[in-house]
């Protein structure tokens, strides 16, 4: 082991206030790309401003000695080859964003992981030592899911949980690609990466908790322990289209009274498991949406999320009754299509216990956390040992303009994330080869 000394040295070079500043200059250049008045960011996944963000990433790392590859559902790495031939640690999050959302949702945890790559990158130099694992940046294509659904589709795929084939034909509202849209900004690669010519030994996220716990509980780093479950459905209510004024309410197929009483049901399933259980339906798509025309039929988005599986379970029954007993009051006709979903998991005891180790020795508070929200490490721990980070989000705001990090916390993280990885790169996450620390 690397004596105390040492590690306190390494350590503090790379917690300088110019290394601080460095990052709040950049992170602010990065929140400009898609910046609504609101101090938020509308950066979707293959929109333009999200194009404008990724090269400049692209030209940040390639600027300090990366080589940048897209794969082929435009996943982008920045990789640094430290040692050839040895495998690799993938650290990173996602630069796109909901629409009118917050600009340290995905984008803090990208830049975070370029700062703290390059800072492990100047310590193996000014130490000459060599490192047990390379390590590479990663942007993940389209992890917010709001206009390309799933959500997490980068990881999905690059895990193999999702078809590369149905990920780029997926179409957005307006019928447009994946593939379209991300072959118009000249983000997609041609490269299989993550099989035969990059072996992923691991991975790290750092990412806003959007929630209050660390808020609340005045600590700095929450230690990700864990993640609730979700169901994601995609529901149709089919109706008959007619006039509002003119037909008689008897004969009304009235889809959006339908969905409007699904809307209320899923809140009334939430009441029913308090604390445990978190429902919604975010989006409501309603045709032909006339004022003076009963709709004929309604699509809609509903989430269900909950701390325990068997609840989910719960939840998912107790919908398909309410549906049931909507289509009767309602004369309609309700489709329900579970479309995305993951259950109640751990992440590796291994990484939780390196990153308690770390926080202690750089001496930041500390927490074991869940998420609520999915994350790319959501798909990233089932195939390697993964570590999560999160810093506090002011009153747990998220999906909102009003999302706020201060600066401290902001750099915190990266110090943390810094020391983390290098103790990973040289090999001390259980489950990777080993090496000496930087
Ligand atoms: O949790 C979510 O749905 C998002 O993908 N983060
Ligand atoms: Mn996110
Ligand atoms: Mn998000």
């Amino acid at each position: 082991l690397t004596a105390r000394a040492d590690i306190e040295q390494s350590m503090d070079s790379s917690r300088s206030p110019s290394n601080d500043s460095a990052f709040l200059d950049d992170f602010a250049m990065m929140s400009t790309f898609g910046a609504t008045g609101g101090g938020g960011v509308d950066r979707q996944a293959a929109t333009l401003e999200y194009g404008r963000a990724r090269k400049w990433l692209a030209g940040w790392l390639a600027g300090r000695g990366f080589r940048v590859e897209r794969d082929r559902i435009g996943n982008l790495f920045g990789f640094l080859e430290l040692t050839p031939g040895a495998p690799y640690v993938l650290i990173g999050s996602h630069l796109d964003s909901q629409p009118r959302g917050g600009r340290f949702d995905g984008a803090y945890g990208v830049l975070a992981a370029a700062h703290a790559t390059d800072r492990v990158r100047n310590r193996y130099q000014r130490n000459g030592t060599r490192a047990a694992l390379n390590i590479a940046v990663v942007d993940w294509f389209n992890e917010e899911g709001s206009r390309f659904q799933p959500s997490m589709m980068g990881s999905a795929v690059f895990t193999g949980k999702l078809d590369l084939e149905n990920a780029l034909n997926t179409s957005d509202a307006g019928g447009i690609s994946v593939r379209e849209a991300m072959s118009a900004i000249d983000e997609l690669g041609s490269n299989r990466i993550g099989s035969e010519n990059v072996v992923a030994a691991a991975y790290v996220e750092i990412h806003i908790e959007q929630g209050k716990t660390l808020e609340k509980e005045a600590t700095d780093i929450g230690l990700v322990a864990s993640t609730w479950a979700a169901n994601k459905y995609e529901i149709e209510v089919l109706g008959a289209q007619s006039h509002t004024g003119a037909t008689d309410m008897e004969d009304r197929q009235d889809a959006l009274y339908g969905a409007a009483l699904v809307v209320a049901a899923v809140r009334d399933i939430a009441d029913t498991f308090p604390g445990q259980l978190h429902t919604s339906c975010g989006q409501l798509t309603v045709f032909p949406n006339s004022p003076n025309t009963v709709a004929g039929k309604v699509r809609m988005h509903l989430d269900l999320r909950t701390s325990d599986d068997p609840i989910l379970v719960e939840a998912e029954r107790n919908l398909r009754q309410r549906c049931a007993a909507i289509e009767l009051k309602a004369n309609v006709k309700i489709d329900t299509r579970r479309s995305h979903s993951w259950s109640a998991n751990h992440y590796q005891l291994e990484g939780v216990e390196l990153a308690r180790r770390t926080a202690e020795d750089l001496g930041l508070r500390h927490m074991e956390i869940r998420t609520r929200a999915g994350h790319d490490s959501t798909n990233m721990k089932d195939l390697v040992p993964t570590v999560m980070l999160f810093i506090p989000s002011v009153g747990g705001i998220s999906h909102s303009e009003l999302e706020y990090t201060a600066d401290p916390d902001l750099c915190n993280g990266v110090t943390m994330l810094t020391e983390l990885l290098a103790r990973i790169a040289a090999g001390e996450l259980a489950g990777t080869v080993s090496g000496p620390r930087p």
